[in-house]
């Protein structure tokens, strides 16, 4: 049966959605330079060719060529490989900076994570599709990127490829400009290379719900574009005011007045998708094989609230709450993470048309709220601790996501719950967790730091380790390394 969903701001169960031959723009070697339109920005349905099926797994019916820069990252493999399984040819694009990262930290994803060459050859046996991987630096080698897209020839491309730890940024000068070096750039180096390649690519990139800054604007945060009065009275509507809470935040402003940009100077077709903060690990794909499993960041720099808050509790250390946890943010599991790309693929801006901006979120949460119900479904205690961050002790949140609704989306909520197999495998995976790294180690200010220090918690409050946790933990991170084991197991003692 087919529905032609006319009204936006209805939330359909779509069984299907109509479908016409102009929603996959066969690829173009020119730019076709068509006159904005002045179409809403709640019209998010297009002719596309989605079919939902039994299993809630959405189905394209056309093959596309689709990049997918930052590929190897913690939203990138799995949407890699849903974008795959539904028969797209997917190329990875990364420069596993993350994974740089990773030593930079002296963390480890809390999940064995493979190299990406096995990652690929276990998909390939598991799905018999060939997925490739282009090792390249999207924001310092523009002339191979450029190269890349005129070879390839992709429909889209997916953007993943930023440090997205607002935290790291926040950490010294040199992760400040790190993040907006590497983040600005990368944005960049993509839309110039687009243009220069003279190809017709839907870009669609990962933003952030941080732009807006969680309900500075009183109301319902709408989906990208606010209607304003401007002084004279006269009426616009413009891209909704950015209030960035840390320098990562800050190069998300700055990626959506470059897509602003470029939309308007050369008709580029972009949608930007403002995420919520991701939950979960795996997903069907992932779940197919132990090789396939996606990272699990736990660390205070990487880890996000709701997944810090699971591992805690399975290791049993307090749940550590910033502040009065009175902060509200958006979230989204990481299935729908991948679903919504794949919907945003499938329906991309006309030639023209403004940046497509789109709530990536399923709902909202207050951090105290969560910690209670983690607290109170494993019985782990709850510690308020100084907040290393500069941001509003409580804030409303109330955040438009019709569009994806209105495209068939049925977010999966914590309520449905994955948040027992997210326990289950930070519990199957314990033995790889440093507690060191779970306290707070970057801040805001000198004045956060200070407060921090004074009042924060300390790694003995987290409580000691037993010796056979200690153990595998060292044997883990040291790969069997003996002598690096060895090493380790001083750094710890000092420590
Ligand atoms: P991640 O760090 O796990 O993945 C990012 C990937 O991009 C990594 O594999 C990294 O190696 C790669 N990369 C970074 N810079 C690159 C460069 N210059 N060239 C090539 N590759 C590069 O992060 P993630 O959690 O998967 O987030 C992906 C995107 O989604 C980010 O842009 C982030 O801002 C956005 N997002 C994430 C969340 C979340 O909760 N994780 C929420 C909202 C938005
Ligand atoms: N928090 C705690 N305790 C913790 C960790 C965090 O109380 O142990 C609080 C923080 O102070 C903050 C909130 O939880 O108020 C969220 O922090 P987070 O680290 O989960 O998320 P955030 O820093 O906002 O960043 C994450 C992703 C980022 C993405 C963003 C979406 O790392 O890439 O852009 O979520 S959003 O938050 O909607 O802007």
């Amino acid at each position: 049966m087919a529905f032609v969903l006319s009204n936006p701001l209805l939330s359909l169960r779509a069984h299907s959605i109509a479908s016409t031959d102009s929603a996959f723009c066969p690829r173009h070697t020119v730019n076709p330079v068509v006159a904005p339109t002045h179409k809403s920005h709640l019209t998010p349905v297009r002719s596309t060719s989605i079919r939902a099926s039994a299993t809630n797994g959405l189905q394209h019916t056309q093959s596309k060529r689709i990049l997918v820069l930052g590929g190897d990252g913690f939203c990138g493999w799995p949407t890699t490989l849903y974008l795959s399984e539904l028969g797209h040819d997917v190329v990875v694009v990364d420069n596993l900076s993350r994974r740089k990262i990773d030593l930079e930290l002296e963390c480890d994803s809390l999940t064995p994570i493979q190299s990406i060459s096995q990652r690929l050859s276990a998909w390939r046996s598991v799905s018999s599709r060939h997925v490739r991987f282009v090792y390249l630096d999207v924001a310092r080698e523009y002339d191979r990127l450029l190269e890349l897209l005129v070879r390839e020839k992709p429909d889209a491309i997916v953007h993943f490829a930023e440090q997205r730890a607002a935290p790291y940024s926040m950490k010294a000068s040199r992760q400040k400009r790190y993040t907006v070096d590497n983040n600005v750039s990368g944005t960049h180096n993509l839309l110039a290379a687009i243009v220069e390649s003279g190809l017709d690519v839907h870009v669609v990139h990962l933003g952030t719900m941080g732009v807006y800054g969680y309900g500075t604007s009183g109301g319902e945060i709408p989906e990208g574009y606010i209607n304003v009065v401007l002084p004279g009275g006269r009426e616009s509507r413009i891209l909704h005011p950015s209030y960035p809470g840390s320098v990562y935040h800050a190069t998300k402003c700055l990626d959506q007045i470059l897509f602003q940009f470029y939309q308007k100077n050369d008709s580029l077709r972009i949608t930007d998708l403002h995420q919520g903060i991701v939950w979960g690990t795996n997903t069907t794909q992932t779940r197919k094989d132990e090789r396939l499993i996606n990272r699990f960041d736990y660390d205070s720099d990487y880890g996000t609230v709701l997944n810090r808050f699971l591992m805690q509790a399975a290791l049993g250390v307090p749940l550590t709450v910033y502040g009065t946890g009175g902060q509200t943010r958006a979230f989204i599991h990481i299935q729908d993470t991948a679903r919504c790309i794949s919907l945003a693929i499938a329906n991309p801006p006309e030639p023209g048309a403004q940046v497509e901006i789109f709530n990536q979120v399923a709902e909202t949460h207050r951090v105290r709220d969560l910690a209670k119900l983690i607290s109170d479904k494993t019985g782990c205690e709850v510690k308020n601790i100084s907040n290393p961050r500069n941001e509003s002790a409580e804030n409303e949140l109330d955040v438009a996501n019709r569009k994806f609704r209105s495209l068939g989306l049925e977010p999966t909520t914590l309520e449905m719950g994955l948040l027992d197999e997210v326990v289950s495998i930070a519990d199957k995976y314990k033995h790889r967790c440093d507690k060191s790294k779970i306290l707070p180690n970057s801040f805001w200010n000198k004045n956060r730091r200070r407060e921090c220090e004074q009042f924060g918690m300390s790694v003995s409050d987290l409580g000691a380790y037993s010796v056979a946790e200690e153990e595998a933990m060292l044997y883990s991170l040291s790969k069997g390394d003996m002598s690096k084991m060895e090493k380790l197991r001083q750094v710890l003692q000092g420590s």
